[in-house]
């Protein structure tokens, strides 16, 4: 009876009391302030696509989840040169409350010249970088949503060197499955893609938004039930015999990141897809090392550590206990104290 009562009062709070958004992003050591939901809308100059609230999304299907907002671009919406390849940091508000749930990144190319006045509900997207439940299992492993609180509650995405030139959405998003229904939490941004490949994402590689996600996806909606009765239990009924509950998320390790399958581009790593060698990662492994994409040469390296890290992959950073030297021709390049990168 007291737990109940708790239970409900402890949700309440946690609804209430912290949400938000991507306030900034950072690349080559410049700085992009983004839209200001709580401001005046006049005179906003951004990259970032206008959004509308703090407040999560709760509907898989809602007509605002391409970019929290009704899809347009704002009065004096701004877009910035991006060379293909670049790291690109996107910062929520800190410090990010939710440390349950995927981070996942995905790009759409804008028709013709600019992206301006171009609606975010009309466009296709790919998905460019996925993390999901890292380590440990869904009862109480290590998630990339806490991943990116560890990281000054930014996440670090490299559009694929293989993405053709051209105007695109780029559209960061953090899931958060503390409570139920799952909380959706996507920006979008306006980039000019330039020095960029000619993989173009296969047509089943492409989604739109609403439509990329439905709220009975496993890593939807759906999983973040038995999520919130097992922290909620763990936090506040800490005397209560758990043994009751410990049942599918104690054991389960995996989680299937939502939407589509990752772009072949971020999958390799490289320009071109290697065809037969490179497996498609599955989108639920779970023990995926890091934000970065997986280099399809890092099994065979990891008896010998003389190889180092894989371009992209993690090489240092706050807490960072894996190789901290990279491959040739690659090096460990600081993006911020928590997270460096193979580049
Ligand atoms: C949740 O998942 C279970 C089993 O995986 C399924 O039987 C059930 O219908 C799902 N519920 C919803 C709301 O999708
Ligand atoms: C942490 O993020 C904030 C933006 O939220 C930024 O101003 C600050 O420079 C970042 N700190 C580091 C060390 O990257
Ligand atoms: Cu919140």
């Amino acid at each position: 009876m007291f737990c109940t009562l708790a239970l409900l009062s402890a949700v309440g709070v946690t609804q209430v009391a912290a949400h938000g958004g991507v306030l900034e992003y950072s690349w080559a050591e410049k700085w992009y302030f983004g839209w200001a939901p709580y401001n005046s809308p006049t005179g906003q100059t951004t990259i970032q696509r206008p959004w509308a609230t703090y407040n999560p999304i709760t509907d898989a299907t809602d007509s605002t989840i391409s970019c929290n907002d009704d899809g347009s671009s704002g009065a004096l919406q701004l877009t910035a040169t991006v060379p293909a390849g670049t790291a690109i940091t996107a910062y929520w508000n800190q410090v990010w409350p939710h440390a349950i749930g995927p981070m996942l990144t995905y790009l759409a190319s804008c028709p013709g010249s600019t992206c301006t006045g171009v609606d975010s509900k009309s466009l296709s997207w790919f998905k460019i970088d996925e993390a999901g439940l890292l380590s440990g299992t869904v009862y109480d492993g290590e998630w990339a949503s806490g991943k990116m609180i560890q990281q000054n509650s930014s996440w670090t995405t490299t559009i694929p060197a293989s993405v053709p030139s051209g105007n695109y959405l780029i559209r960061f998003e953090t899931i958060a499955l503390h409570s139920m229904p799952a909380q959706f939490y996507p920006e979008c941004a306006q980039i000019e893609i330039t020095n960029g490949g000619s993989l173009e994402p296969t047509a089943a590689e492409l989604v739109t938004f609403p439509g990329a996600y439905s709220n009975t996806d496993p890593g939807g909606k759906n999983i973040s039930t038995s999520i919130l009765v097992f922290e909620t239990i763990k936090l506040i009924c800490i005397s209560v015999n758990i043994d009751v509950y410990s049942n599918a998320a104690q054991a389960q390790t995996t989680y299937v990141i939502p939407g589509p399958a990752l772009y072949a581009g971020a999958r390799s790593g490289t320009p071109a897809p290697a065809p037969s060698s490179s497996a498609p990662l599955p989108s639920s492994s779970a023990p995926l090392p890091s934000t970065s994409v997986v280099s399809s040469a890092a099994p065979s390296s990891t008896a010998g550590t003389t190889a180092g890290a894989a371009q992209y992959a993690q090489c240092g950073g706050q807490g960072f206990a894996g190789a901290t030297t990279c491959a040739s021709p690659f090096t460990c390049t600081v993006i911020n104290p928590y997270y460096s990168q193979c580049l």
